[in-house]
């Protein structure tokens, strides 16, 4: 089996990378990432030479979008503009990454009759309130995003769907909740807290600090999507999670905690304008119809791991830090 997966060198792309070359041993992978300052091809150390490709480019140029997939069996996609914070001081690139990127993939997917899966988030269905631990979001959730890169993320999945059922793409779609783990980038919430008590500086927890995430390993992430790609139902969507909410809050004590710091030595800083409250997934038809099941449920003992790595790989993060918190100086956060 021939792979194209887009946006691979970036943190969620190279774990299904790394993942699937080492599970599938008939399969050929070639990444396709235009290494924005999200890419960083060290994520992609140690593939089997044979059968591995790296192409830098964009996912807009239809002409490189159209060769590599006409030589390809199946197409995951998985680059994007991923930050909120960036989407709302600088949309523009969200709707040229995440809208006209997916339509020119969708476009070449169609015309050579390829499979395609496409990878998304939970916070295309907007967010949950406080009071009501019983709601979740499933596959029949309305849509209702909240930020622009959320509705990007959100205009994409439709696009997908018009072209399941207008032209009959062979598509699934997978909506994840938020990942975490090695290699993420220091812009996210885990990595930043992390890196900023590594450098001796507070944890900046927005507002309050009670809007919750359902965390998941980025490789359960990863065991979904390919179980997706195996064995998922051609049309459908399929929402990944692994029932690990936690509070904010919660989270930033708990590093400061495990890195030997007092759990109340974080600053409160602005809060992220529109800010969701919580996600929560029910995952159930992932579950059910399909036999998946995460492996790394023990969210302790994961930010323990990737405490560590963050600890042991400061030549990965350093380069990205000193401009990502001046971005973060600028809004006040
Ligand atoms: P990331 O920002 O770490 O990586 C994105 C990658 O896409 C980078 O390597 C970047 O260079 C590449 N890219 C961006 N624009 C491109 C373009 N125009 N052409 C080619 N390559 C381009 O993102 P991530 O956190 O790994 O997220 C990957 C995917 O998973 C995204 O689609 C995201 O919406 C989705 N997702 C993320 C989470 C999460 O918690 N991070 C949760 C659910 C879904
Ligand atoms: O410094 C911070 N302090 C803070 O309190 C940062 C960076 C974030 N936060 C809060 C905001 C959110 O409530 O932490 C929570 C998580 O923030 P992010 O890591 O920015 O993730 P989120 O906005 O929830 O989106 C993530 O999950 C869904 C990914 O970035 C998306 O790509 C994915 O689709």
């Amino acid at each position: 089996m021939k792979y194209l997966v887009t946006g691979g060198a970036g943190f969620i792309g190279s774990n299904f990378v790394h993942f699937l070359l080492g599970e599938r041993s008939d399969a050929e992978v070639t990444v396709l990432d235009k290494l924005t300052y999200a890419g960083n091809l060290k994520n992609l150390e140690g593939l089997p030479e044979d059968r591995f490709t790296f192409v830098k480019g964009d996912i807009c140029d239809a002409d490189l979008a159209d060769k590599l997939i006409q030589d390809t069996d199946v197409i995951v996609h998985y680059a994007a503009e991923s930050h909120n914070d960036n989407s709302l001081s600088n949309p523009r690139p969200f709707l040229d990454a995440n809208i006209v990127g997916t339509f020119t993939l969708i476009e070449a997917a169609r015309k050579h009759g390829k499979r395609y899966h496409h990878i998304s988030t939970d916070e295309v269905y907007g967010d949950l309130p406080l009071n009501a631990p019983e709601l979740k979001f499933t596959e029949k959730t309305p849509y209702n995003p909240s930020s622009p890169y959320s509705s990007t993320k959100a205009g994409s999945d439709l696009l997908v769907r018009a072209w399941v059922r207008s032209f009959g793409l062979r598509a699934t779609i997978s909506n994840c909740s938020n990942n975490y783990g090695p290699y993420q980038h220091v812009e996210k919430f885990i990595p930043r807290q992390i890196t900023e008590i590594l450098e001796g500086r507070r944890p900046r927890l927005y507002g309050t600090g009670e809007q919750v995430r359902d965390w998941i390993y980025t490789g359960d992430h990863s065991s979904a999507v390919l179980t997706i790609i195996e064995k998922g139902k051609i049309g459908e969507t399929y929402l990944i999670g692994a029932n690990g909410e936690e509070n904010n809050l919660t989270i930033v004590k708990k590093l400061l905690t495990l890195m030997g710091k007092d759990e109340n030595d974080f600053e409160h800083v602005n809060d992220r304008p529109g800010h969701d409250q919580r996600y929560a997934i029910d995952s159930t038809k992932l579950r059910t119809e399909l036999g998946w099941k995460p492996q790394f449920t023990n969210l302790e003992k994961g930010l323990e791991e990737t405490i560590e790595w963050y600890k042991n790989n400061p030549d990965w993060w350093k380069p990205q830090k000193v401009e990502t918190e001046a971005k973060y100086a600028k809004g006040g956060f």
